[in-house]
């Protein structure tokens, strides 16, 4: 063997040693959690294969073909082959999907009763046998149903779970589960750091982009099955004609995978699109003008869902400009949807400064006396917290308070208080929070999760929506790990219930791979990333420490445009003291919630220490359970938040080497600029605050 031969062997082995483990290509984040890369584990591989021999399924309609797609994207990729279709099982090891309606093969399974227990958009995922043959069956009554087996189904796959012996039942825990946008005509969007609207409204409707398509893909993996297009800041024109057919373009492309179009309404478009002298509900030419709006859109988006309407706040129009209540203003819309099958989603997120000086009671105040008066299709949809989606607040205590009202929760998926797509935060634990909370509405056990799914009031309509955090970036979010909060919230609004490592796990497998150490590494900073954020920014209960930008710390903001809008209404540091007194001496916001959850946070020895600064109103030597003074607690807080926010880094960079280079380094430049961004919020909050506690560090 010549020399040079010799060395490029030695070469050649160097590196196979040295890198053994190279990712095969880089990677955009494009594919979100749908990669379906190839299963690792050879056991397991040949376990699924042997299970999936045939795929025995009547691709008869646009939902079947769009499942039957996805099965077969999903299963080449995992298993490295495709599998055939087939029209009936012939051997052992066949899957089939299908409802009993549709497939002689389904219905010949006998699953009636199981499947009409989960209804239309549930599944029943079952290994069983026909014919003599072992198969495994995905089946629902509903096509939206079988889709949402076939993403389970996948699911499983994806996370390296046995496929013997399935019988997995499941169906969503309430009926609409909506990604509310806040995308404006112009392309650009409200809160939304992912670059522009996907909807590319000036192609529309004569080119749907082909990423429609695939968000599509992937809210239907979730269960999802609402959008809201546009802006709750609505422009009247998003119900012109011009855009209504561009609307209908969208509703068309999303229509195979289960998802409903809705629209946010401008409140004033009577007017300011029709032409009307007046937008009053009461006034019979502004009904029949909704009357002949709604038609006009049901002719174009023959299962339009129904409007969004954000009115009397911030500016928008609304029923006050015209004497009248939010009953009649959302009733209006509602009676011009109904007869079509439409719904209204009317916000509560209201805060008239003449109804009470703390901002966090007025939506209560406003909403509560009109329980019962709204239409039979009319949600109040209501933000997690009676502020506005800080790092954390306490439950709004609208939850428990109208029995009569289906209310809709709203959660914010787009990180607006939460550094937006530059932090790595990770928001289920703080939606369990939410939806773990127990509002004692029915005493105890009314959790706010069970007012929302109905159980509580026995509300005739149930719903959750979160606003998105997806634009035009390659990876669909901006931050790579910000995609972990579009599938948590989709995982949440089909299951209440889950737990947020497990929705992690999920993801981290779809998303990074199974090698144990990237498992545990991203796992353990999600986990992490929601506390250690607040902790170095708003701790122990602080809140609206910002200004304009809803980023950077600005805890010194006097807005001159409204007092709530300013950061020194919230704190109210001086000499004396720090927070917001929301006792029975301060602004009694507390007895808004229902017993002993008033009482208990009336006094601050038994309000939970992460909350003190919400609802009191303290001196800097306040003792806390620690035994540390509150000064000294608000030191350890951002000192403490500061570090972990290194360790989030530290322990990213453990991986180098162990994901794809591309979204590796993405995400470590990420982290470098939160690291920054955490010192510079521990140094200049104390800084801020020093000046009025006058104690050292
Ligand atoms: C606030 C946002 C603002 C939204 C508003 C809303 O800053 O952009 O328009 O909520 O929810 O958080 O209507």
């Amino acid at each position: 063997m010549s020399f040079s031969r010799v060395t490029c062997l030695v070469f050649t082995l160097l590196a196979a040693l040295l890198f053994p483990v190279l990712p095969a290509h880089a990677e955009s984040g494009y594919d979100l959690w749908l990669r379906y890369g190839p299963v690792g584990d050879a056991a397991r591989r040949a376990d699924y294969a042997g299970a999936l021999r045939s795929l025995v399924m009547r691709p008869d309609s646009p939902a079947a073909k769009a499942t039957l797609a996805e099965l077969q994207r999903g299963l080449e990729g995992l298993l490295g082959a495709g599998i055939p279709v087939a029209a009936d099982v012939t051997a052992d090891g066949a899957l089939v999907v299908g409802t009993p309606s549709g497939s002689p093969v389904v219905a010949a399974l006998g699953l009636g009763d199981r499947l009409s227990a989960q209804g239309a958009e549930g599944y029943v995922i079952r290994t069983a046998r026909t014919g003599g043959h072992r198969v495994t069956v995905v089946a629902s009554e509903g096509e939206a149903g079988v889709l949402y087996g076939a993403f389970h189904f996948l699911r499983l796959l994806q996370t390296g779970r046995s496929i013997q012996d399935l019988d997995i039942a499941e169906r969503p825990a309430v009926e609409r589960r909506l990604l509310n946008h806040w995308d404006n005509l112009d392309g650009t969007i409200e809160r939304g750091y992912a670059g522009g609207s996907l909807w590319q409204w000036d192609e529309l409707p004569g080119r749907v982009d082909p990423r429609v398509e695939d968000y599509a893909r992937a809210n239907a993996s979730l269960g999802l099955n609402g959008t809201v297009v546009n802006s709750v800041n609505a422009n009247p024109r998003s119900l012109s004609a011009e855009y209504i057919a561009k609307a209908a373009a969208l509703a068309n492309t999303f229509r195979p995978y289960g998802i409903r179009l809705y629209l946010s309404a401008n409140f004033d478009s009577p007017r300011r699109l029709g032409g009307l002298a007046t937008a009053d509900p009461l006034d019979p030419a502004v009904i029949a003008w909704w009357k002949d709006k709604a038609a006009e859109i049901y002719r174009a988006i023959p299962d339009f869902g129904g409007f969004l309407v954000k009115a009397d706040s911030e500016g928008q129009p609304g029923p006050y400009g015209y004497g009248r209540d939010h009953a009649d203003g959302a009733n209006v819309l509602a009676d011009a949807v109904g007869p079509h099958g439409g719904i209204v989603m009317w916000r509560a997120f209201i805060y008239d400064a003449d109804v009470d000086p703390d901002r966090v009671k007025r939506a209560h105040k406003e909403f509560v006396p009109l329980d019962g008066r709204f239409r039979a299709n009319v949600f109040v949809q209501v933000k997690n917290g009676p502020l506005d989606f800080q790092p954390r607040e306490p439950f709004h205590p609208l939850f428990g308070a109208m029995p009569k009202t289906p209310l809709m929760a709203e959660l914010q998926v787009t990180q607006e208080y939460f550094g937006h797509s530059t932090h790595l935060v990770y928001l289920a634990p703080m939606w369990n929070e939410f939806l773990r909370s127990d509002t004692y509405a029915k005493g105890p056990g009314s959790r706010v999760a069970d007012i929302i799914d109905g159980r509580v009031h026995g509300y005739r309509m149930t719903g959750m929506a979160g606003v998105a955090n997806t634009g035009l970036d390659r990876n669909w979010t901006g931050h790579h790990f910000a995609q972990a909060n579009w599938y948590a919230f989709g995982r949440l609004a089909w299951n209440q219930e889950l737990d947020a490592a497990l929705i992690a796990d999920e993801w981290i497998r779809m998303t990074w791979g199974h090698a144990p150490e990237v498992v545990s590494t991203i796992g353990s900073m999600l986990l992490d990333s929601y506390e250690t954020y607040v902790r170095y920014t708003m701790p122990l209960g602080l809140h609206h420490l910002i200004g304009g930008d809803h980023y950077a710390p600005m805890p010194e903001n006097p807005d001159p445009r409204r007092e709530d809008w300013s950061a020194i209404y919230y704190h109210r540091a001086d000499e004396t003291a720090v927070g917001f007194d929301r006792t029975r001496s301060g602004s009694a916001a507390v007895d808004q919630y229902h017993p002993p959850l008033d009482d208990r946070w009336n006094d601050p020895a038994t309000t939970p220490e992460n909350l003190l600064l919400w609802f009191h109103r303290l001196p800097w030597d306040h003792r806390l359970r620690s035994g540390r003074t509150l000064w000294e607690g608000l030191v350890a807080h951002y000192t403490q938040g500061a570090e972990e926010a290194k360790g989030l880094a530290a322990r990213w960079e453990t991986l180098r080497g162990k994901v794809d280079d591309e979204r590796f380094e993405a995400v470590a430049a990420k982290l470098r600029t939160q690291v920054e961004d955490a010192a510079r919020w521990r140094d200049h909050c104390l800084q801020y605050f020093q000046q009025f506690s006058r104690r050292p560090m």
